[in-house]
């Protein structure tokens, strides 16, 4: 049994589509970031870095004590090693799987992460760093619909690249953007969504995270997301 600790965002929804193709029996232990699920001593052993998600497998690759596996990248390498699913055999596949997979988590994933922050939490009239993470995500969306015209999915095959890519796809609603430019990105876009364990998946989907309203929070939970609470957190 596979403990996913889970919340209903674009990095969440990796691991939990990721379950739902390989077919690996798990549990979503749904965290309640707001309320500062993610500052428990406890979560530190499992995640040092305190974000979501993390998983501890019960039955880990090599037996021993249960395994704690943190950054949602390093989590879909874990399941697809553990599966023998969705990470190309052939050598040139694989490594692009591993490009697109670490392009997703260095720079698609974060700049638009600042582009939900700057527009969705910080206070209002932030001009400079919405441009500046909106524009950057508009980039990487052209190099994302160049690979894309060039190949069905990123590394030929559907893979663990396309499952760390398409969440993060899912979210530009959030920050103003469409697909409307992106004809490639659209096609294989469709055709993700139209995967059966991609929508089980993201059955669990959170609508408070496609829309760009901006949420009220009290003190408290600002603090926990962005502030002194979250600073506070123990290290391991
Ligand atoms: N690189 C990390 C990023 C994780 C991350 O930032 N997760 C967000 C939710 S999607 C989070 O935990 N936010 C809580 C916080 O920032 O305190 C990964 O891919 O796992």
């Amino acid at each position: 049994m596979i403990d996913v600790y889970f919340t209903p965002t674009p990095n969440g929804h990796k691991i939990s589509i990721m379950l739902e193709e390989v077919g690996l029996p798990h549990q979503l232990l749904k965290m309640d970031m707001l309320a500062g699920d993610h500052l428990t001593p406890d979560y530190r052993r499992i995640n040092p870095n305190g974000r979501l998600p993390a998983i501890v497998d019960h039955a880990p690759v090599g037996g021993g004590a249960p395994l704690p596996v943190f950054e949602s990248g390093a989590i879909l390498l874990y399941l697809a090693e553990k599966s023998g699913q969705l990470m190309p055999a052939d050598p040139r596949r694989r490594s692009q799987a591993q490009q697109w997979l670490m392009w997703q988590m260095a720079s698609f994933g974060p700049m638009q992460g600042q582009a939900h922050h700057f527009i969705r939490y910080a206070p209002e009239g932030q001009d400079y760093p919405v441009a500046r993470y909106r524009n950057e995500t508009i980039r990487l969306l052209h190099v994302l619909n160049g690979r894309l015209k060039e190949a069905e999915y990123l590394a030929g095959d559907y893979s663990i690249a396309d499952i760390a890519c398409w969440p993060w796809t899912r979210a530009i609603r959030a920050i103003g953007l469409t697909l409307d430019d992106f004809p490639d990105v659209a096609r294989w876009f469709a055709a993700i969504g139209e995967r059966p364990a991609v929508q089980r998946g993201t059955d669990v989907k959170n609508a408070a995270n496609l829309s760009s309203a901006r949420p009220v929070l009290t003190e408290e939970q600002w603090s926990n997301l962005f502030g002194t609470n979250m600073l506070a957190a123990p290290t391991r």
